[in-house]
This record gives C-alpha cells, sequence and structure tokens, in this order.
C-alpha cells in the first residue's frame, strides 16, 4: 500500500497545522485547523493527536506557528518568544522522548540562522521537512521488520502505534503494513486497550480503513489468547527506549511482555530512533498519569462509584530481558541491547 492511502494524521497546510481529531475516532473523521501554538499545546494535552512520533512533529508545527504568530523583529526577541512557545508545548505530556526530539530539533535550527526572516523560513521548512521524514522512516521500517513475520502469522499489537500514531504510515502498525504488502497473509489481534482505547477506537479503525484482517480483545483476554495457540508474535510501538533497552509504551505492554515470555511468543518493538533517549537512566523517566475519570468511566458513562481512589498511569515499562527485538529505520537490534543500541548510534 502506498503511504497515499493510509491517514494523515498532522500536516501543515497554508501556514496552518491540520490534525485528525483523534477523540471523535471511530465515530467521526474530523479535520482540525490551528494557527496558535496554544492550540497545538492543547491537542497534544487533550490526546486530539497522541502518539510518540506524532507528538513530535506536532511539537515542531507549534514551533512553527510561533515563528509566525511573533511580531519580533530581532533575533534574540524570536529566540525568546520561541523558548517560552517550547516550555508550553513541552509540558503538555512527560513520556515520549519525541517531543522533546521535536522541539529541540526546531530551536537549534532557529539559535543557527542569522536573520528573524531566515528564522521564519528554516524553521518552517525544518518541521515540514520532519514531516515527510516521518513517513519515510516509517516505510523503511516497516520493510526492515516485515521479514521477522510469516506467511499466515496472527500478529498482536497494544495501543495505537500505527498512521494515526505517527504523521502517516505507522511504526508498529507500518510493519503489519508492509508484512501485508510483501505478499504475507496475516492477521491482526487488536487489545482494545483501557482506559481510554486506542486499540479499539483507533488501531481497529485503521486497519479496518486499509482492509488489513483485525481482531479486536478485550486487555484482559491477552492471556487467553497466547494460552490458546491464537498469537504468533507481538509488534508493539514505544514512547522511549533508553540505552539499556528499557521499553516504555503504553499502560498494559509489560503484562502482554510477561506474558509472551510464558508462551515463548517473539515480542517485538517498532520506533524510530528519535524514541531512543540514550541519557536517562529509568529513574529519571516521568510516568505520565492521567485523570481518574478516563477510569471511573467509558466515555461519558460511569461504571465505578463517585470517590473511588484511582491509580492511572499512561505508560509502564518493560524489561529488556522481555524484549526479542526492536525495530528501528536502520536496522533490528537483538539483545543485549546495551551493546547492539550503542553500535547501531555509532553507526548512525
Ligand atoms: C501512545 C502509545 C503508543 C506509542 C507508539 O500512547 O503508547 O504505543 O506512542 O509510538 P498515547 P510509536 O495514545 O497515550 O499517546 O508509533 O513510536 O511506536
Amino acid at each position: 500500500m502506498s503511504q497515499n492511502n493510509t491517514l494523515k494524521t498532522v500536516e501543515w497546510k497554508d501556514n496552518s497545522v491540520v490534525m485528525i481529531d483523534q477523540t471523535k475516532l471511530p465515530n467521526i473523521l474530523e479535520y482540525v485547523t490551528y494557527t496558535n501554538f496554544n492550540q497545538v499545546a492543547d491537542a497534544i494535552r487533550t490526546l486530539v493527536v497522541r502518539g510518540a512520533p506524532a507528538i513530535g512533529v506536532s511539537g515542531a508545527f507549534g514551533l512553527a506557528l510561533a515563528v509566525l504568530q511573533s511580531n519580533a523583529t530581532e533575533k534574540d526577541e524570536l529566540i525568546q518568544f520561541l523558548e517560552n512557545a517550547k516550555k508550553i508545548l513541552f509540558e503538555t505530556r512527560p513520556t515520549a522522548v519525541n517531543l522533546a526530539w521535536g522541539l529541540d530539533k526546531i530551536m537549534q535550527t532557529a539559535i543557527q540562522s542569522n536573520t528573524v526572516d531566515e528564522i521564519r523560513n528554516n524553521v518552517v521548512e525544518t518541521a515540514k521537512k520532519m514531516a515527510d521524514e516521518d513517513i519515510q522512516i516509517n516505510m523503511s521500517m516497516g520493510k526492515i521488520g516485515s521479514d521477522l513475520f510469516d506467511d499466515n502469522d496472527t500478529i498482536m499489537t497494544h495501543c495505537n502505534a500505527g498512521a494515526l500514531a505517527t504523521v502517516g504510515y505507522g511504526t508498529a502498525l507500518g510493519v503489519i503494513r508492509a508484512t501485508k504488502d510483501s505478499g504475507k497473509k496475516i492477521k491482526v489481534i487488536a487489545t482494545e486497550t483501557r482506559p481510554i482505547q486506542q486499540g479499539s477506537r483507533l488501531t481497529a479503525f485503521e486497519l479496518k480503513h486499509d482492509g488489513i484482517d483485525v481482531i479486536l480483545i478485550p486487555d484482559t483476554a491477552v492471556g487467553y489468547t497466547m494460552a490458546n495457540g491464537l498469537v504468533n508474535k507481538i509488534v508493539v510501538g514505544a514512547d522511549r527506549i533508553l540505552r539499556t533497552g528499557h521499553v516504555y509504551n503504553k499502560i498494559g505492554t509489560y503484562q502482554i511482555a510477561i506474558m509472551a515470555k510464558q508462551h515463548d511468543i517473539p515480542f517485538y518493538v517498532a520506533a524510530p530512533l528519535s524514541t531512543f533517549d540514550m541519557k536517562s537512566n529509568p529513574e529519571d523517566v516521568i510516568i505520565e498519569q492521567r485523570k481518574a475519570s478516563e477510569v471511573t468511566g467509558i466515555g461519558d458513562k460511569k461504571t465505578a462509584p463517585d470517590g473511588i481512589d484511582v491509580i492511572n498511569p499512561a505508560f509502564d515499562m518493560t524489561p529488556p530481558e522481555l524484549v526479542s527485538g526492536i525495530i528501528t529505520e536502520n536496522g533490528i537490534v537483538k539483545p543485549p541491547f546495551e551493546k547492539s543500541i550503542r553500535q547501531l548510534f555509532a553507526a548512525n
């Protein structure tokens, strides 16, 4: 399938940012248009746009709007305006490292430019290039990763690491798309991904949209499907991967990896190099905690008593010993990860 057939999550059009409003899916496919970086920050915070690479590029587009919004006539003044916008965009979500990556890349471009006009032009062009590259990276990753999957495989995935988590095509779902395009017959099992159902709302929607065979299961049926031989392989995305191979991804990923180990099912992660954090240690990573109402109800319907205490972390950490391989745009790394990830970055 060509990239044009898949959904375009976030795009730069006529000096504005156009996004699919993912909070409305799967019922309504609606696009929203923003001309102010504060609107983009709100969109990231409220999950209008979500998924690690998509929020990285959205952050970059937020700064591109900021350069156009500012009336600054001096370089220092414009950089100051951008630093403030960067702070607001950065504070929207803490776990996916791609957001910091996208913002830092744009700030570097701005600082290296000489005049105010040059900054405006270079920042917008760099952000557009990052969006285009995101799709190319996912397509390369898909092609590389497809070698790991066989004809008639049933592949489990969690959350949404698809076109909707990126600018287009997807990471984990990009690998699935490329596997199908290579002529192999595959099926996908998507977990619904409570509490806000990125699996049922987004992954199931996206795969059906593209004509890929998909079966939806409740998160609680992961063990059942594995124990009954209904799953051959697993591929998920990531919000952050440490140099040690610790993988941070949507809450529930850890228990899937544990069960995969128990049933001897390969557990793969697909993520671009922009998802790697080569500096942090596990204790440095902030796990986003989200509001209780996501757990005490489904959509607008209340499903728990008033005043109940809730723990609602958005992500968990899967330790390297549970990961069979990490698929990137520059190749697949296998354990021991500390060594293979170091080599991957040394070669790039
Ligand atoms: C998204 C999530 C996804 C990764 C996918 O969580 O956990 O699996 O972001 O990233 P949320 P990638 O919906 O809360 O943003 O596409 O890099 O694999």
